[in-house]
């Protein structure tokens, strides 16, 4: 790890508890050795990882800036509204809760804003690509609001084929007139119109939610267009394709919209904010604001088609014909009839390629078998990776598989094989914590 702090940190907690500091050292081996695919992970700069190891863990500061509930707040009065005032620039938006602690408590304060228990709202389901605060029956969400959802078109014939039907959004929100109507997804390989969902929302009189969790990174860079001025709400995590610490962040240009979220993430779902996270989102919203991270967005995109690619030339087929994102769902039965995404996931570990198993559209199989593997690129873009990287890994991914499928014996051996390979392009990245070596 080409981190001296990272290091130190480490040999101090030897020190202080060798059993947990073997953990973390394990872990940390582990990041640096196997190329991460996951499209949801990525890997943060020396900055923001250790802002997150400061003092600023140490305080209560329930309430906002300027109003706590707790002396001794005036450096993280500070801190916070540096990061309120980054992501306002950042996103280009009036309004910001850099509170959160993740994407689903920023829904459920998203949520209680705009809705009452029992309101309706329109959104993706989570097996073709939404999230399972967008409706799932056990969650929050499911369980106190009417989740209704609009289907993804399933007509190969179709140009659109496995993309948002805008006039099936359409038809489901004349029918149902929801409060909310939601965009944004945790699997969608596609450009989203957001003005074109703010359009049937002014029809039915609806508010538009944009989660944004996925692709924060990517508008904050302009490379994906924004959701606003289109969206009412938008909602993210910080540290898929943001590349903060792991939470979230709630954005409006309403400005009642802004009082009620205020509100209903504090005192309604959450307590004591956390300002060590806080802190790390600060510095992280600041790292996106320099040219560097539109050139790594941008990489990312470029990197994600590559391996879309090239995966397509091995005979396996991405859905809805490719990417425009940072991320891809592979249809694994399109290369062989029995690959499921479980064991696909469980081989590629072996080699030292880490990625998760996902339902692909109107998946047959199971979300715990699945047809379909889900990849990104925001992680190995981050280590340096580039286009010619992508078709070696899209290359490691098929003979993995490939042997996979012929038995226990030929896994083993060619696992072990691309392990060493992949420990070797390792070697050859370091990962900087996060700070990118481009190109
Ligand atoms: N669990 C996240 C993902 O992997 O996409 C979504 O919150």
């Amino acid at each position: 790890m080409q981190d001296p702090i990272a290091d130190t940190v480490l040999a101090f907690l030897r020190d202080a508890d060798p059993e947990a500091a073997q953990i973390i050292a394990d872990e940390a081996d582990r990041q640096e050795t196997t190329i991460e695919l996951i499209a949801s992970e990525n890997h943060v700069s020396p900055a923001v990882m250790h802002a997150m190891g400061t003092c600023l863990t140490n305080k209560y500061a329930e309430g906002y800036p300027g109003r706590r509930y707790y002396g001794g707040c005036e450096h993280h009065d500070h801190i916070e509204r540096l990061a309120q005032d980054r992501a306002k620039k950042l996103f280009g938006c009036e309004y910001a809760n850099v509170q959160p602690h993740s994407g689903a408590q920023a829904n459920t304060a998203a949520f209680m804003a705009m809705m009452q228990p029992g309101d309706t709202f329109a959104s993706l389901i989570l097996k073709d690509g939404g999230h399972l605060s967008h409706g799932m029956k056990i969650n929050f969400s499911g369980t106190f609001y009417k989740p209704v959802h609009y289907p993804l078109h399933y007509d190969k014939t179709h140009d659109r084929f496995e993309q948002i039907d805008y006039d099936a959004v359409r038809a489901v929100c004349q029918e149902h007139k929801p409060k909310v109507l939601m965009c944004g997804y945790s699997a969608y390989p596609r450009v989203i119109d957001f003005a074109k969902f703010r359009e049937i929302a002014d029809e039915v009189g609806a508010l538009v939610m944009a989660d944004i969790a996925h692709i924060a990174g990517l508008v904050a860079a302009g490379v994906h267009p924004s959701p606003f001025p289109h969206a009412h709400v938008v909602t993210t995590t910080t540290h898929k394709t943001l590349r903060g610490p792991r939470g979230g962040l709630i954005m409006t240009n309403d400005e009642e919209l802004s009082k009620k979220i205020n509100r209903a993430l504090f005192p309604g779902v959450q307590g004591g904010p956390l300002m060590h996270i806080i802190g790390a989102k600060a510095i992280a919203f600041g790292e996106a604001l320099k040219p560097e991270f539109k050139v790594y967005q941008e990489q990312v995109v470029r990197n994600a088609r590559a391996l879309a690619e090239a995966l397509t030339n091995h005979g396996y087929r991405i859905t809805s014909g490719g990417t425009d994102n940072h991320l891809m769902l592979v249809d694994l039965t399109a290369r062989h009839a029995d690959l499921t995404g479980k064991d696909a996931e469980a081989w590629l570990e072996q080699a030292g390629l880490i990625t998760n198993k996902n339902g692909i559209p109107d998946d047959a199989r199971s979300p715990m078998i699945t047809s379909g593997l889900r990849l990104g690129t925001p992680a190995t873009t981050t280590r340096g990776l580039i286009e010619q990287d992508m078709v070696q890994i899209a290359q490691w991914i098929d003979r993995v598989l490939s042997a996979g499928l012929k038995g226990e014996a030929e896994l083993a051996t060619q696992a072990a094989t691309v392990r060493d390979e992949v420990r070797e392009l390792c070697i050859r990245h370091p990962l900087a914590n996060g700070t990118p070596v481009m190109g």
